[in-house]
């Protein structure tokens, strides 16, 4: 089990709802509230799970994720940073940050697959505020050779908040991409529809990475993976429980679904679950990468809320 300090260990003690426990090869706080449950693991400040009571889950978590040491789990909100997606289909400038070389680095950064720490629990009858950190270390100056500090903040009761903030602790400019990859449940993926997409600019990455207009509100009906150049609010139509997307500080959304054919390559993922869920991705990429001058900070936030 992922250590964690004393005076968080004696705040757990005195917390009513939220308990860490261990999970396979991974230490997950679990919280159950009056009026919703949530899990976040340690490991890459990762939401697992948010369900309010009497309501269906907001969130999606594959059924076969895996709880495993050094790589993020299939669903959830995975935080992908200091870079989104592939190295080298970032802005050169940026990639060329990464170390040894772009090209063998790891896609979504480092991030969503190293313990944070737990740096502090607040409990009330309306929501619990939970506080990770994740801080520079030997071994992210290898990948990353910025001194930084990231602080995840959840805020979780009617709505679901995250705010990410970032600190640039070095003496040298630091460029970053990053996205709050969250991946929402559906009852079938065919009646989906992400209102507020219709007539907004957009870059395929499945059409060479091409920027085009979208035509109506984005549904799937096939393989979708597709920056929107804007940061919503977004209108999510899942045939469950109306979700509205909300994001701070962001001018960038990834919408996904790998649909048949890479869902047979993904990890975590039985081939049918394009089904089932879909990502709308609240995201600084692209011409939306943050520069951050020595001791700047940025933010990056969303917010989830009843439609
Ligand atoms: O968000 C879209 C995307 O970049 C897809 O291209 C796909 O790679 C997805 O993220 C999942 O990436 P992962 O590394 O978590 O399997």
């Amino acid at each position: 089990m992922t250590s964690v300090s004393s005076s968080i260990s004696t705040q757990l003690e005195q917390c009513s709802f939220t308990h860490l426990h261990q999970v396979d090869e991974l230490t997950v706080l679990s919280i159950k509230h009056p009026i919703f449950q949530a899990n976040i693991a340690l490991q890459g400040a990762q939401l697992l799970s948010f369900q309010p009571i009497d309501q269906q889950p907001w969130i999606w978590l594959s059924p076969e994720a895996e709880y495993k040491q050094g790589q993020s789990l299939r669903g959830g909100i995975p935080i992908c940073w200091p870079w989104f997606g592939v190295a080298n289909k970032n802005p050169q400038d940026l990639a060329q940050q990464i170390q040894p070389d772009p090209n063998s680095a790891s896609s979504h950064g480092f991030a969503r697959a190293i313990d944070w720490d737990l740096m502090d629990i607040q409990e009330s009858a309306h929501n619990v505020v939970l506080t990770l950190q994740l801080s520079y270390s030997p071994e992210t100056l290898k990948v990353w050779p910025f001194e930084f500090k990231l602080r995840c903040t959840f805020t979780l009761g009617r709505t679901l908040k995250v705010d990410l903030e970032t600190e640039n602790q070095s003496q040298s400019t630091m460029k970053i991409s990053q996205a709050l990859h969250t991946y929402f449940p559906c009852k079938a993926i065919d009646n989906v529809r992400i209102h507020n997409t219709a007539s907004k600019t957009i870059t395929d990455a499945l059409n060479g990475w091409s920027t085009t207009t979208q035509a109506g509100n984005q549904g799937f009906s096939g393989e979708v993976d597709r920056i929107y150049h804007t940061g919503g609010p977004f209108r999510l139509e899942t045939g469950l429980q109306p979700l509205t997307l909300q994001s701070q500080n962001s001018h960038t959304s990834v919408i996904w679904n790998p649909w048949i054919t890479k869902s047979k390559g993904l990890s975590q993922f039985a081939d049918h679950r394009y089904q089932e869920m879909f990502c709308v991705e609240t995201a600084n990429v692209l011409d939306d990468c943050k520069t951050l001058q020595p001791n700047e900070t940025t933010h990056l936030s969303l917010a989830i809320t009843p439609a």
